[in-house]
């Protein structure tokens, strides 16, 4: 098989965001556009030679031509072997347990996570590394780096693969095995939670509806929930992946699941509902009736996990985003164990996890992840959640709200402003950034800032440091506002204000009513509508 070497020009926009390179559709169909990334890549692993490479993707549009471009780039390059998922397919989670699994050097996950798909939609490609997780900041500069000089790409000449058939075919010296997506993930969930104690509580007659929102879970969340723990047939909705998740949004909050969230506030809602979204990282959790924002979820899994197998023994540590409420900080506490703050990104846990410092972590987004991969991992928590109902025997609702009783609640919000001119969002941080020295001690909207400063991280771990992640205001009355700017965008920018504040006693009052004065003085210390044109954001969650 000839490999031929082509020459090439660096496009200027290949820089790696939050999670991996995103953009829109037509700009991956660009000639070389995607040959250069890869190539970027596996130019940045010397020792990429022989080496095992893991391949898959959320199927969303272009997912299966990507798969095919990369086979061939990897062929030239060296690899010896490369593990894709039938179709094309692998959920973001299950592409870290069988990197893990399989020893492999790395892998090329294909997915814009929650971002539209289709021909106008967004496309992304992932670089994860050994451990299974998202390529480090060193890392995805080092491939930056690599996309601004590259002048030619390896690749060989060769016809598509059969990627619906499981088995191996030789692609010249690359051996390309296309396994079952679903079964080295499954295997690992049997062993992290409790599956029998799960079948009898779905036998009692307990009800769920798990919304795949036309992505990725649907394969997994079937032949798991369905099949191997025998929830009726139909609990998976939606469980079919779509090129285009079905012209949706596949992000699971209360506005994009929308169906979901009407039938679990509904008169007939079933005992327990779940979602999750485009690539499987994410979960939304909903009792009947009631959302769990994603920091409450993180904060009672943290305190219930040890009614599951996997954590019986305990857990080592947590940690959360910044912007993810302070609620699992309080159970860390009672617990006796650290709680670490990292900037946004699921990166940022990878080397607390690696070093054993942390069992459970979770971002608001609705991430929430543990040490069995280096992702986060949107079924995983479902079953969590399951075994957790399973084992306490409690409803989710009174669960939730016994968690409340017990610790106080944090109310929480994010508001998005979506599509802001990119000069507009940058002044509103260049702005705020300018006045934080000024604002301790300012009363705004019935509020007294108590501090006021920029998030940078300092990693415990390799000590390196990760500037600007975020402008916080804290207020005396235990409140927050947290501002920064969305990595995973794909047109102009995207402001993120994250609002919290915390009750010991849980009220009656709903979220708004408690979140309103922090919402106001978010508004007016941020001067906000002034700068961006918007009197209210484009998305509440
Ligand atoms: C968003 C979320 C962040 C999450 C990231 C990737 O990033 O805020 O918490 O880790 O998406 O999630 P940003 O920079 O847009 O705020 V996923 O499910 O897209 O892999
Ligand atoms: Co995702």
């Amino acid at each position: 098989m000839t490999v031929t070497t082509v020459p090439t020009t660096p496009f200027p926009d290949q820089k790696p965001g939050t999670s991996g390179l995103r953009k829109k559709v037509p700009v991956f169909q660009e000639p070389r556009y995607v040959e250069n990334f890869i190539q970027a890549i596996f130019d940045t692993l010397p020792e990429r030679q022989g080496a095992t490479l893991v391949i898959g993707g959320d199927g969303r549009f272009l997912n299966r031509e990507v798969v095919q471009t990369t086979l061939r780039i990897a062929a030239a390059n060296g690899f010896g072997r490369a593990l894709v998922g039938q179709g094309g397919l692998l959920s973001t989670p299950a592409a870290s347990c069988v990197i893990r699994k399989h020893g492999a050097i790395g892998g090329i996950v294909l997915s814009a996570s929650h971002n539209p798909g289709g021909p106008d939609g967004d496309f992304g490609i992932k670089f994860n590394t050994a451990n299974g997780g998202p390529a480090p900041e060193s890392v995805t500069a080092a491939i930056h780096a690599r996309t601004r000089v590259i002048d030619a790409y390896r690749i060989v000449e060769a016809p598509d693969l059969d990627l619906d058939r499981i088995g191996t075919t030789q692609l010249g010296p690359l051996a390309v095995t296309v396994i079952d997506p679903v079964a080295d993930y499954a295997a690992l969930m049997r062993e992290l939670v409790d599956f029998d104690a799960i079948r009898r509580l779905f036998a009692s007659g307990f009800r769920m509806r798990f919304d795949a929102m036309s992505a990725v879970t649907g394969p997994y969340a079937t032949a798991i929930l369905e099949g191997a723990l025998g929830a009726a047939q139909g609990t998976v909705v939606n469980a079919v992946p779509k090129p285009d998740f079905g012209g949706h949004h596949p992000d699971p909050n209360p506005v994009h699941a929308h169906d979901l969230m009407a039938e679990m506030l509904g008169p007939d809602a079933p005992d327990f509902g779940a979602a999750s979204d485009g690539d499987g990282d994410r979960n939304m959790i909903v009792a009947p009736g009631l959302f769990v924002t994603p920091s409450d979820s993180l904060a009672i899994l943290t305190a219930q996990a040890r009614a599951a197998p996997g954590y019986a023994g305990g857990l080592a540590g947590v940690a959360r985003s910044m912007p993810t409420s302070r609620a699992v900080d309080r159970v860390a506490a009672r617990l006796g164990i650290r709680a670490y703050e990292t900037p946004t990104g699921w990166k940022f846990f990878g080397n607390l996890l690696d070093a054993g410092l942390i069992t459970l972590c979770g971002e608001e987004s609705a991430g929430t992840g543990s040490n069995h991969v280096r992702e986060k991992d949107g079924l995983w928590a479902v079953l969590l959640w399951l075994n957790i109902l399973a084992a306490t025997g409690e409803p989710a609702r009174a669960l939730v709200r016994a968690h409340w009783a017990d610790y106080g609640r944090d109310y929480y919000a994010r508001h998005d402003y979506e599509e802001v001119e990119t000069a507009a969002a940058g002044a509103v941080m260049e702005g705020l950034r300018a006045r934080l020295p000024e604002l301790p001690g300012r009363r705004v909207a019935g509020l007294t800032v108590a501090a006021a400063d920029e998030f940078r991280y300092v990693d415990p771990v390799d000590g390196s440091v990760t500037e600007q992640q975020g402008l916080r205001i804290l207020f005396a009355e235990d409140a927050r506002a947290v501002f920064r700017l969305s990595g995973t965008g794909t047109a102009g920018a995207t402001l993120r204000v994250y609002l919290e504040r915390y009750a010991a006693q849980e009220t009656d009052a709903p979220i708004e009513a408690m979140l309103a004065p922090v919402v106001e003085a978010a508004r007016a210390l941020s001067d906000i509508a002034r700068l961006t044109g918007r009197a209210e954001p484009s998305v509440v969650t």
